[in-house]
């Protein structure tokens, strides 16, 4: 595990970027942290981090005021969201190159050795997705290209900027393709929620309002492989500690149909059956979509532990927490 070393980490307001950041606080690292969000908003609060900056990291100038001294850069930035978002804001998701690239601009000008990027499953080709429970996306199905329209061409052409730092200027990275990460201290309402918090929401307000119905977008047939935050920040450090410079998938191995994950938040949480409401005009994204982790498993030796059934009993526990809370606190949450 990474100790005692000076790290950038961009996007440590956000969800992935938080939960990192704690982690890597713990090994007792020295952390620059920097997100768009006033501070106020970032998802997680740091005591120890020393260099917090609120800015926006598309202009170079910004990212060349925290890549001096630094030894690792985490570039975990992007506007994001799930469905309902990237789907309704593609130019928007596509200006994330800037960050990465001028980030990376002002890492080769600072001489720093190793750098990792947050990129997505939305980078894979579209046609290896259109049913559901389908075989296991492999590293090399995201070529030829025709990933996910907007948020997955940004993130397969910042792959493509980060290998040729590399190539070009000697710039070590490392590259995990998350495959929907969730759990405590993510977006669970406004509009960027992803599958599992936006369920998690929709049977708690349910239970609250005593209503027998819960609306669900698409048919719930589609497919996904789901991953607890915590793997995911494993995964995402051994493989930093890795050799391995290509892309790599972050994901689970439990393939479910949105359906089958809204019996299980009902069947952890003692729920009684919700009437599921369809909603076929919503974004729905790919039919079917799933992580193959054999290359994940052969060069890191490591693989998911956290069960669907235990990481959703968590994050349905955390969103109904912040939900029963009043004012602040839950805001930061719920806006982008
Ligand atoms: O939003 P998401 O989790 O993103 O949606 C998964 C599926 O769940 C979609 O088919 C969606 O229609 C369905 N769904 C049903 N009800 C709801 O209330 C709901 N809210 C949401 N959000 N979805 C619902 C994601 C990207 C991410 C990220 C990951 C990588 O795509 O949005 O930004 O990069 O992929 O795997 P998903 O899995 O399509």
């Amino acid at each position: 595990m990474i100790k005692n070393k000076k790290i950038l980490i961009v996007g440590a307001g956000g969800f992935i970027g938080g939960h990192l950041t704690k982690k890597l606080l713990e090994n007792n690292n020295s952390i620059v942290a920097a997100d768009i969000k006033p501070k106020e908003y970032w998802f997680q609060d740091f005591e120890n981090v020393k260099n917090y900056y609120s800015m926006d990291m598309k202009e170079i100038n910004n990212c060349r005021k925290v890549t001096k001294n630094i030894d690792y850069v985490f570039n975990m930035a992007c506007n994001m969201g799930g469905m309902g978002f990237i789907e309704n804001n593609k130019a928007e998701c596509m200006q994330s190159v800037l960050i990465n690239t001028n980030l990376l601009i002002a890492c080769k000008e600072d001489g720093i050795k190793k750098y990792f990027f947050s990129s997505s499953a939305c980078a894979y080709n579209k046609s290896k997705q259109q049913d559901v429970f389908v075989e296991g996306l492999k590293e090399n199905d995201a070529y030829p290209a025709d990933p996910e329209d907007g948020y997955g061409w940004e993130k397969l052409f910042s792959e493509r900027m980060c290998r040729h730092f590399m190539e070009d200027y000697g710039i070590e990275v490392r590259i995990g393709r998350y495959h929907n990460i969730y759990g405590p201290y993510g977006t669970f309402d406004g509009g960027r929620e992803k599958a599992p918090a936006a369920l998690c929401r929709k049977v708690i307000e349910a239970k609250q309002n005593n209503k027998k119905k819960i609306e669900v977008w698409g048919d719930g047939k589609q497919t996904r492989t789901f991953l607890y935050i915590d793997d995911c920040i494993e995964g995402t450090l051994r493989l930093f500690e890795s050799n391995y410079s290509e892309p790599v998938n972050i994901g689970s191995d439990e393939q479910v149909s949105i359906n089958q994950m809204i019996e299980i938040i009902e069947s952890v949480t003692n729920t009684k059956k919700l009437e599921r409401v369809y909603q076929l005009d919503k974004p729905k994204g790919v039919r079917g979509r799933s992580s193959n982790n054999d290359l994940v498993k052969k060069i890191l030796n490591w693989s998911f532990k956290i069960k669907l059934k235990e990481g959703l009993k968590k994050t349905y526990n955390w969103i109904s927490g912040e939900m029963s809370k009043q004012g602040s606190n839950l805001s930061r949450f719920t806006k982008s």
